[in-house]
């Protein structure tokens, strides 16, 4: 085998940066990056960001492979690949699995933490509490009456059996339907545009998320209280987590990424009834007629539309490798706000994603090739 492929291989110029690869969900390598994220996800747990994200910048790397790797040769000489991600993946090809994988997998706490953590409201943190204080399954958190739990987790286990299962496309469009004719009653010209992993192409999702806008200065103002209203006259509003825009042009833009931005948006769980579902029988015998669905709703101002659907589309790893990008070879900071040149001391504005891609001397990225 040669040492890096043959001259024309597509696996030359790789790079580093997940915004400058094309990812579809067709992903040729899934036996390395599951492994990969397995390790990823446990360093997430013991809040190791460092080696978090140095797995999860290789499992990226290599899902947007044109083919599966089949040797250690294949991959000599691609980005993201450090010397404890190379000897995983030696391991899996010389023994067909990787020890240190397989150890994580059965690791008790590896295992409690990722159910804990699969509740809605519960992250690391409190997870690794429970976990510390001798709790091993959900069972024994929801009876032990000497833990509190806040707002979203008493919702997060109430719905638990629903949203812990996957929202389909069928579901999703019919969240769609339901929100765009609420929030049309508030506004005739509100536009819904469906964001997250569904924008991407994918057949199923954890929630539906979704940006809406009004055009004109100020006209999104109490759009989502009005949706909220709406939705919990109607009784399907299950559990709602508004936040109030706390967006401000002049403390702009933030200095690194943040899982949060500052637009008005709510975390929501809704009743979806299954007549609603195209597809789904409308009655069954036994049991309910719905199922609780969790929904994101965003509402930025119109001017920061473009910014806020790069921001929501994800995945994750595409956005922080934009914001990467734009900071270590463009000298410009980007967020789900704006983004601006440090070097010319200016805001870039944009209309569009694409918009947002020239200023940052990229190619563009179709919303199906960001699955990083
Ligand atoms: P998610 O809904 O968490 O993820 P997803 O839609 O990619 O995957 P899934 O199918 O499992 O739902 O987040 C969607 C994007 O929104 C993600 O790129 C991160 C971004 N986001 C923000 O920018 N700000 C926020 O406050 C949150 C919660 C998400
Ligand atoms: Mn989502
Ligand atoms: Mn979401
Ligand atoms: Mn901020």
């Amino acid at each position: 085998k040669p040492e890096a492929g043959p001259p024309d291989s597509p696996w030359l110029n790789v790079s580093q940066y997940a915004c400058q690869r094309r990812t579809t969900l067709n992903n040729r390598n899934k036996i390395l990056t599951d492994a990969l994220e397995v390790l990823a996800e446990n360093y997430e747990f013991i809040e190791s960001i460092g080696p978090c994200l140095g797995f999860r910048r290789a499992a990226s790397m290599l899902k947007s492979l044109p083919a599966p790797v089949r040797s250690i040769n294949d991959i000599e000489g691609l980005p993201c690949l450090g010397p404890e991600t190379m000897a995983v993946i030696q391991d899996i090809f010389e023994c067909g699995s990787s020890s240190k994988v397989e150890e994580v997998l059965t690791d008790e706490r590896y295992q409690t933490l990722k159910i804990f953590t699969s509740v809605f409201g519960v992250g690391p943190k409190t997870a690794e509490k429970w976990y510390r204080r001798g709790l091993r399954s959900l069972e024994q958190i929801v009876s032990d009456s000497s833990i509190h739990l806040n707002k979203m987790q008493i919702a997060g286990f109430k719905h638990y059996e629903d949203i812990s299962k996957p929202v389909s496309k069928a579901e999703a469009e019919a969240v769609r339907r339901i929100i765009e004719e609420i929030a049309g009653c508030f506004s005739p010209d509100v536009t819904i545009t469906v964001t997250g992993g569904f924008r991407r192409g994918k057949e199923f999702g954890h929630d539906v998320d979704f940006l809406l806008t009004v055009p004109g200065p100020g006209k999104e103002d109490g759009l989502l209280p009005a949706v909220i209203d709406h939705l919990r006259s109607q009784g399907i509003l299950l559990y709602s987590d508004f936040q109030e825009s706390t967006f401000d042009l002049t403390r702009l833009p933030c200095r690194r990424f943040e899982a949060m931005d500052h637009f008005q948006k709510c975390f929501l769980i809704v009743k979806l009834k299954k007549e609603q579902v195209v597809g789904q029988q409308a009655e069954q015998r036994c049991g309910r007629d719905w199922k609780a669905v969790r929904v994101d709703l965003v509402a930025p101002p119109v001017e920061r539309y473009a910014f806020a659907l790069l921001g929501w589309s994800g995945s994750t790893q595409f956005e922080r490798d934009l914001r990467r990008f734009a900071r270590l070879e463009r000298n410009m900071l980007l967020d789900n706000h704006a983004l601006f040149d440090k070097t010319t001391n200016t805001f870039l504005q944009a209309k569009t994603e694409e918009d947002i891609f020239i200023h940052l001397g990229l190619d563009y990225i179709e919303p199906w090739q960001r699955n990083a």
